[in-house]
């Protein structure tokens, strides 16, 4: 065990927020060029993304990508496989035509002891294929989700994010939304467990901004309240929805 579950484990043993979890998925490259041949290579995952840490992701309850308006179901073409050293899942998918890809898991609903709650992150990436950005702006009309104002890819580091928080397809005025870097290599630190997640709401038009401090892939969640409950031991239980959206910034390149 890394000894960077400690913070986690002590937190979760006080009682305080653990980290927070993010719905994953992650391809191989956000930015497809003619000469990188037609395949990318997605993972999916529920890890915690800072920390490297995995969680069980079981088969989503639906898996797809939407071009240029048209969605395509790939819930089975996903395979098995461990991302952050639990169980997850894998793809390759060829892109046949220019224009943004938009992939989007919608899980299980996870249940979460520390949280008495059950967590579902609505989670959707970006990626354009053969230099065309056509579909950027794309609302695919989930349950939840963030519309990007800013293009979700080709960001250079430092660059700010904004995308308007949507719950119904409505705008949720101050909503809270959580931001993380998938930390794949361990590199980053953080000062305080603090900063492991940042946090920033929305304006009374749902509208967030966040500028990155580095390249990388950074992952947003705005988290709203379900309208309704699903039961657990016999009870009740509250869901906490997540609108999951990743973003990847690149870095400033000189000579
Ligand atoms: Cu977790």
């Amino acid at each position: 065990m890394r000894s960077i579950t400690l913070a986690t484990l002590t937190a979760a043993l006080l009682g305080t927020a653990a980290q927070a979890h993010y719905g994953m998925i992650i391809p191989s490259d956000p930015m497809l060029e003619q000469d990188e041949g037609r395949e990318i290579d997605l993972t999916l995952s529920f890890s915690h993304p800072f920390e490297d840490l995995g969680m069980t992701l079981d088969r989503p309850v639906s898996f797809g990508m939407t071009h240029d308006g048209t969605r395509t179901d790939l819930l089975d073409a996903l395979t098995e496989t461990e991302v952050m050293g639990e169980a997850g899942f894998g793809l390759t998918q060829r892109l046949e035509r220019p224009g943004t890809y938009i992939f989007t898991m919608e899980p299980q609903p996870y249940w979460e002891p520390a949280e008495d709650a059950f967590i579902i992150h609505y989670t959707k990436t970006y990626v354009s294929a053969y230099g065309e950005d056509e579909g950027w702006d794309s609302e695919l009309g989930l349950k939840t989700e963030i519309v990007p104002l800013s293009k979700p890819f080709g960001l250079w580091s430092g660059n700010v994010f904004q995308g308007i928080v949507k719950l119904d397809g409505e705008p949720v005025p101050y909503a809270e939304v959580e931001v993380e870097y998938y930390n794949e290599d361990l590199s980053a630190q953080a000062p305080s467990d603090l900063m492991i997640t940042q946090t920033v709401k929305a304006d009374a038009d749902g509208v967030f901004t966040y500028a990155a401090p580095q390249s990388g892939w950074w992952g947003f969640a705005a988290l709203n309240t379900a309208d309704y409950t699903l039961p657990q031991d016999g009870e009740d239980k509250a869901v906490e929805l997540g609108a999951v959206i990743w973003v990847h910034f690149e870095e400033w390149m000189t000579e």
